[in-house]
């Protein structure tokens, strides 16, 4: 969506400069982009003055936080000397370069992490390092998705790398329907332009700013980008809360091997791929139940769904009219005794599946075992 911004508004430039060289002679140079490390340079010192010259003034009750210049002559501790909330670190590659992005925590949350390419709903507000406020949600909860797609896309990179680092809290429906949240997660990021706008103005922020957002993280969704039936944060095979999409090489000329999650190496994530282990059978044929393995079959539940979930699901006490119940997760290749046990294993002589092959909690899911289903012979 950023992206899709970004020309459009050179489209317009281009109109522009077209229209000035037929009323007048004058040469017209479209600038192109900043060097993305000469701006980072600049950023980060811009960054650094501002928490070094800048101090957090108060954190009420509900984890509002007011940052405010110190002044002439204060004796107030920096954000950057303060030890109440100290500040962290993300190592985050982008462009080509790896930005270090500075962020407070206020608290961690107690729920969940979205990993970068879920949607989240936050509270926020965004200020420029002079303190301007440009952008808030007053407070109350928005919903974004975090890769940056459709009309609620987050267009701040930023936000897809630090948020994965807070957790959600809990929420109660009020009768009036609204959700009341607590224990959330609640932080500050200070984004250099890289992982914010870059280049681009826009509303009330010149182009090349780095931003600083409040934010509280209330709530996430699950998505499944692929659509094979299995999650976004599943296939985050590193396990490090972060799943990419590196095919853009203009963008990430050399990505970091410990961010990518590519389990047949072929270049396409996990979580954009439709065969994981490409053994050449899809993840969405391989997560689906057998035939006569739906439902209550001769009195064993099997679980509603066509698919198994990634691991076994309880009954919701909370929907007592409905049985959420799927006893089994996606399993491993079966390890039972052979169909007939005077032939090797194969094809047309498979090993029987055993309750360990869906419950195991590290088994090898059979999406990301290359050797099963067996080779097409
Ligand atoms: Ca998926
Ligand atoms: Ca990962
Ligand atoms: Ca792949
Ligand atoms: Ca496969």
């Amino acid at each position: 969506m950023n992206k899709f911004k970004y020309y459009f508004v050179l489209l317009l430039a281009g109109i522009a400069i077209v229209s000035c060289n037929k009323s007048d002679d004058d040469e017209v140079v479209v600038v192109p982009l900043r060097d993305y490390t000469e701006q980072y340079k600049a950023d980060n010192d811009s960054i650094l003055k501002y928490l070094k010259t800048n101090y957090i003034e108060e954190v009420n009750a509900n984890f509002d936080i007011k940052i405010t210049k110190i002044p002439a002559g204060g004796t107030q501790v920096s954000i950057w000397d303060q030890t109440d909330y100290p500040l962290q670190t993300r190592d985050v590659y982008n462009d080509g370069i790896t930005y270090t992005v500075y962020y407070l925590s206020l608290r961690q949350g107690t729920g969940v992490s979205p990993c970068n390419y879920d949607r989240i709903s936050t509270a926020y507000t965004g200020y420029l390092l002079d303190g301007t406020q440009f952008d808030s949600s007053s407070g109350l909860a928005r919903t974004f998705d975090l890769d940056g797609a459709g009309t609620s896309g987050v267009f701040v990179d930023g936000w897809k790398e630090i948020f994965p680092k807070f957790k959600t809290g809990t929420s109660v429906i009020g009768a009036d329907g609204v959700a009341t949240y607590d224990n959330f997660g609640a932080g500050v990021m200070f984004l250099p332009s890289g992982l914010a706008y870059y280049g681009e103005a826009t509303d009330g922020i010149k182009a090349y700013s780095p931003l600083v957002f409040t934010f509280k993280l209330f709530d996430i969704a699950r998505l499944d980008h692929d659509f094979d039936g299995v999650f976004d944060f599943q296939e985050d095979i590193n396990n490090d809360g972060y799943v990419y999409d590196f095919r853009d090489t203009v963008k990430y000329p050399n990505p970091p091997a410990s961010l990518i999650d590519d389990t047949d190496g072929d270049g396409i994530a996990d979580f954009l791929d439709a065969d994981d282990d490409g053994d050449g059978f899809t993840t969405f044929y391989e997560i689906t139940k057998p035939a006569g393995q739906i439902g209550n079959v001769g009195g064993i539940n099997y679980g509603i769904s066509t698919y198994y979930p990634w691991d076994p699901i309880v009954d919701n006490p909370t929907t007592p009219n409905t049985d959420e119940t799927e006893p089994r997760g996606i399993p491993r290749r079966p390890t039972g005794d052979l169909t007939d046990p005077a032939k090797a294993e194969s094809a047309t002589n498979p090993r029987k599946y055993i309750d360990a092959d869906y419950l195991e909690p590290t088994r090898l899911r059979i999406h990301l075992d290359k050797t099963y289903p067996y080779k097409k012979q």
